[in-house]
């Protein structure tokens, strides 16, 4: 297919590690946990995207509606014409919403799956004629992967979508100092991140009457037996997800409805009736709490944007 003159591809071909040690490793845990990065194979990506839709799982909504009633706001606070940087862009649908008004001097998705990338970054290419777009498929945490290929300027990165709740606290302020670094003195970052609100309305939208999130949460299953060979039967466990008000986060678990022995390679990882894996925790955040957290990565929050119902937070950062 011939490539759009706006357009532009670098594939640093990021290392995806050896999953079958850090599979085994996780399950050897005394709390076995699987990691959430298992889930968004094409399938899993798939079933995400029937969760942005569900009437009980509100975050998309509240945020695509603050990014289309504050886009004006936004670029003016975000600064027009910076190059603007999307780890995780996935299909860019988000930042789709921002481009017209922030008008920036180029858009920089970043992911680790090339082909979907390379089709989301072609598709905005088409839409935004205007637009220079360099797509790059890298680990934003390798920055040295991919900064030759940055174009110049000024840079504001966005990570929407309440993504950084999917890091422990420690991990999202190392997440957020190396954002620091990557946008240097005069960059900004514009994150969006889901708020600490009732346990009732959190815990329902992680257990939607459709069973979507389920099917999400067991798929990881089937994920990891295409990755490392292992026998899991999703048949066999189930899904939980409660809010842990201490600790302020969602938590995901497939628990075990029987006592059985699951293999990696003749390796056995035996499970009790009711034992879990921990396969998620989605970190909830007060407005205060979140520019707590970014003061210690070294990043300033300068306004902060709600949906009409104060579900969900868009935060400006600086250095
Ligand atoms: C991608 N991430 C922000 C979602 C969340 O809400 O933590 C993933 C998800 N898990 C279950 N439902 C949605």
């Amino acid at each position: 297919m011939p490539q759009a003159a706006n357009v532009h591809f670098f594939d640093a071909h990021p290392a995806f590690g050896d999953c079958r040690s850090e599979i085994v490793a996780g399950l050897q845990r005394e709390q076995k946990t699987l990691d959430p990065k298992w889930f968004y194979d094409a399938e899993g990506s798939a079933i995400f995207e029937r969760i942005t839709r569900l009437p009980e799982y509100y975050p998309t909504r509240a945020e695509v509606s603050i990014l289309t009633s504050q886009r004006e706001a936004i670029a003016q606070r975000c600064g027009l014409g910076s190059v603007f940087i999307e780890p995780g862009a996935g299909n860019c649908a988000k930042a789709r919403l921002l481009l017209d008004a922030l008008r920036p001097s180029a858009f920089v998705p970043l992911d680790i799956s090339a082909d979907f990338l390379f089709a989301a970054a072609r598709g905005v290419g088409e839409d935004f004629p205007w637009l220079e777009v360099t797509a790059l498929c890298a680990d934003f945490r390798d920055f040295r992967s991919f900064e030759d290929h940055l174009p110049v300027g000024r840079r504001v990165l966005f990570y929407p979508g309440s993504t950084i709740g999917n890091l422990d606290p420690d991990h999202a302020i190392e997440f957020l100092s190396e954002a620091r670094d990557l946008v240097g003195a005069d960059g900004g970052a514009l994150i969006g991140v889901d708020l600490h609100k009732s346990t009732g309305r959190l815990e329902s939208a992680y257990n939607d009457a459709q069973g979507v999130t389920a099917e999400f949460n067991l798929n990881i299953l089937r994920r990891v037996n295409d990755l490392v060979g292992s026998d899991f039967d999703p048949d066999r466990f189930a899904h939980r997800a409660f809010y842990n008000e201490r600790l302020r986060r969602i938590e995901m678990h497939l628990v075990s409805e029987q006592t059985q022995s699951v293999c990696i390679d003749g390796l056995p990882f035996h499970f009790e009736a009711g034992e879990s894996i921990h396969t998620e925790s989605s970190y909830k955040y007060s407005v205060e709490d979140f520019s707590d957290l970014a003061a210690r990565a070294g990043l300033q929050r300068r306004e902060t944007w709600l949906d009409h119902d104060g579900l969900f937070a868009l935060h400006y950062l600086e250095p």
